[in-house]
């Protein structure tokens, strides 16, 4: 299996987030391990989309692999093709549940979800895991690295799992991790395990995508860590003290007890949960279930008060605004014109010979008046 930092499809020398993870032996995951022209045997096969979306329908992992393939690319000519394909997959999503999952390097993210999704296929769910790891250019995150492949996980028949896209634009990663999870969706996997390193942005941007977020922890981050992760603790609706095994066990019901203060005054992050905090060992398996039935009664509860669809409407709303942002940014920043006007009117600016308000009025009666124009 030869490991490469960059699939082919990728544009220019960008690094990839995390070894590229070419696929378990028996290329169950559709990853093959030749490393090269991966993307375009898809195209030799001559597969039409139709029958692209037909085979992930069907639950074929290996197309699976390749429609999400076709969503990650970076190239122009695939974007179309992309998005033909997931019209014709969204509206046979299948519904499931969709829970994130954030804790520092280190936390046992990977040994959890292995386990967690390991138990979840045996009750005969069908478990996608997706993994985000956009803060991999400052950190050399490890997402589904070499060390962690969950590998009994992925070997598993109903289990299908696939490694952080790429780099690049937060914005990029969001909107090629929810294709995908539609395209999961499709293939009939009920429950999508989004994973995330807990730096940066990500648990923002996972917390929008997801119906359950779950922050992973560990004992002895002591307690300016904890009052640095306040942020992060809103968003959790439930907080996990991972290795509660061994000698590390009392210290975990400790810092369980801890949280469980920290959070008796923050805002809950769901309307009508009560976000508590709980103790596993992924190692071991203990606490996996009880954790389960914790998800479990959420997603009864907020399906039953209306929680659930609110959310689904309200994250889908901010994707589509997103979006919308991120097309109007491009448009004028890459505007020939702006471009070419941009260093001047910055010059101008910083050297207060005009006001920024002025800067940003000229350059938009340059913007507007060419799309009239053109
Ligand atoms: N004792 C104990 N060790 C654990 C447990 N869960 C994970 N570990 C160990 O902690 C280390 C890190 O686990 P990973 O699952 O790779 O952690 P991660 O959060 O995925 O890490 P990154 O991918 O680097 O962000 C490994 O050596 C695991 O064996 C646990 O419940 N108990
Ligand atoms: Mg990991």
């Amino acid at each position: 299996m030869g490991d490469q930092k960059s699939p082919e499809w990728s544009v220019g020398n960008k690094s990839f987030s995390s070894t590229y993870m070419p696929g378990v032996e028996s290329t169950h995951d559709g990853l093959q391990s030749s490393g090269k022209k991966k993307f375009q045997k898809a195209k030799d096969s001559s597969l039409s989309i139709e029958a692209l979306a037909q085979k992930v329908m069907g639950g074929d992992r290996i197309m699976l692999s390749k429609a999400i393939t076709l969503i990650e690319s970076n190239a122009k000519h695939h974007y179309q093709k992309a998005q033909d394909l997931l019209n014709l997959l969204l509206p046979n999503a299948y519904p499931s549940i969709r829970i994130g999952i954030t804790g520092v390097p280190g936390a046992g993210k990977s040994t959890f979800i292995e386990e967690f999704g390991y138990s979840l296929c045996e009750k005969g769910h069908k478990v996608a895991v997706l993994a985000i790891d956009p803060s991999s250019t400052v950190s050399g995150g490890s997402i589904l690295g070499d060390k962690t492949r969950m590998e009994r996980l992925a070997k598993h028949p109903n289990a299908f799992i696939r490694p952080s896209p790429s780099t690049g634009t937060l914005g990029g990663v969001h909107r090629k991790t929810r294709e995908s999870m539609i395209a999961c969706e499709a293939a009939g996997y009920d429950i999508i395990i989004v994973e995330t390193v807990g730096v940066g942005q990500s648990e923002v941007i996972v917390r929008g995508m997801v119906d359950f977020f779950l922050l992973l922890s560990i004992t002895g981050a002591g307690d300016e860590l904890q009052g640095m992760k306040k942020g992060i603790m809103e968003l959790a609706d439930a907080i996990v003290v991972n290795k509660a095994d061994g000698e590390n066990k009392k210290l975990a019901e400790k810092a369980k007890r801890e949280y469980n203060q920290i959070l008796h005054f923050l805002m809950p992050a769901t309307k009508g949960w009560e976000t508590k905090a709980y103790t596993c060992s992924a190692l071991h398996g203990d606490g996996i279930q009880e954790l389960w039935d914790t998800i479990k009664l959420f997603i009864e509860k907020t399906k039953n008060s209306g929680t659930f669809t609110e959310r689904r409407q309200s994250q889908i709303k901010e994707w589509l605004f997103a979006m919308i942002r991120e097309r109007l940014e491009n448009s004028f920043f890459q505007h020939e014109e702006i471009k070419q006007y941009l260093p001047f009117i910055q010059n101008a600016v910083m050297e207060e010979t005009i006001t920024v308000s002025n800067a940003v009025d000229t350059l938009f009666q340059k913007y507007q008046s060419s799309l009239k124009n053109g």
